[in-house]
């Protein structure tokens, strides 16, 4: 079925009964805080919206391989390189995790990829940034890996099945990751002044990136008024960001370290961040970040020298489908 995530047609004037009345069982499940399974009636703008988001995150997962992955031959132990591999190993899990959930709304993984590759669909802005040190591996570990728990638990209580599902088992790899990332910053910003001074400057190069991952700001945020109507997101993008935000700085005083925003101030509930450079975000948004054209360009020649392996596992799904039928 190919993919269409333009806006939902308005809706005929006149009803069938018949529709009428899978319209209001869908709203009833919603309303009472239920789960919209594969096989349920649901509208084409849900359904859509569903692809939209899914797949987004699915290709963050995979694209999001490849910043880390630059490091793992150049980790600083072999500690540190075994934790990475499992690290990067588990992002490709979960990008299968939701490629097969996004295919439960009758998409195939295959055309997914196909328009991520040709530039159709997103994935996220903050994998668009370089590692340029080892301590980036262990900002994103702490940083990105923490705001994506921030945004992703409470997908777990996501209205479609199939994604709230995926999400407990990711959910709960993230959260190693992110204790990993802590962990390898507090050595960094507890060692020599070359280290802390790496830990620091990770921290400089990756808060706003981190912050921008949420999303645009409430006010623009096309799709989220509907999303939270329809019980896909449980917050807004602000409300999620603020979280992060109280919930990092404390952590970044524990380490010592300096968060880059002179405007940052303890309301006596909050820590109110500055002004985001939106200009930055929609710049990479729109494909023109420091790392956008390499991520794309690795990313189609794995595809492209992957298609072996694709092709080996058919064929032998094939063979085996005919032994079993023969048996
Ligand atoms: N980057 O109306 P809005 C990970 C787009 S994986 C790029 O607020 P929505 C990890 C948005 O798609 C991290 N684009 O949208 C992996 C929309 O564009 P279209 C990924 C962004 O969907 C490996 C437009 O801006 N996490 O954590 O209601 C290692 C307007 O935005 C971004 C997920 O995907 C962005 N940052 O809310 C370590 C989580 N933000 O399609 C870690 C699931 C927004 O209308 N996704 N856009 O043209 C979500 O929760 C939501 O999709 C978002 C955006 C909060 C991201």
């Amino acid at each position: 079925m190919p993919v269409d995530t333009a806006p939902e047609q308005a809706a005929p004037e006149q009803a069938a009964p018949e529709q009428a009345a899978l319209e209001q069982r869908f709203q009833d499940e919603i309303d009472r805080d239920g789960r919209i399974e594969p096989r349920d009636w649901m509208p084409e703008g849900y359904r859509r919206t569903l692809i939209r988001q899914i797949a987004q995150h699915a290709h963050s997962e995979i694209i999001g391989m490849q910043p880390e992955g630059n490091w793992i031959t150049r980790a600083p132990s072999l500690r540190r390189k075994s934790i990475l591999v499992a690290k990067v190993q588990d992002e490709a899990g979960h990008g299968l995790y939701l490629y097969s959930a996004a295919e439960t709304l009758g998409v195939d993984r295959e055309e997914l990829l196909d328009l991520l590759h040709r530039g159709r669909q997103k994935y996220s802005t903050i994998f668009n940034y370089p590692t340029t040190s080892w301590a980036d591996v262990a900002a994103i570990g702490w940083l990105v890996d923490g705001a994506a728990i921030m945004n992703q638990v409470p997908l777990t209580r996501c209205s479609y099945g199939p994604y709230a599902r995926a999400m407990i088992r990711v959910c709960k790899e993230e959260s190693f990751h992110q204790r990993q990332g802590f962990e390898a910053m507090t050595v960094l910003a507890g060692g020599t002044p070359a280290q802390q001074q790496m830990a620091q400057q990770a921290l400089d190069r990756w808060w706003w990136p981190a912050l921008m991952m949420f999303g645009p700001s409430d006010t623009e945020s096309p799709n989220s008024a509907q999303s939270m109507a329809w019980g896909i997101k449980r917050f807004s993008n602000d409300e999620l960001r603020q979280r992060f935000v109280d919930a990092t700085v404390p952590q970044a005083q524990h380490l010592g370290l300096t968060v880059p925003d002179p405007d940052l101030r303890f309301d006596g509930e909050h820590w109110v961040s500055g002004e985001i450079d939106w200009s930055e975000f929609f710049t990479v948004m729109r494909g023109d970040g420091p790392c956008n054209r390499e991520r794309m360009t690795a990313r189609v020649a794995a595809h492209e020298d992957g298609a072996w392996v694709r092709e080996a596992a058919q064929a032998y799904a094939a063979k085996h489908a005919v032994i079993t039928a023969a048996a």
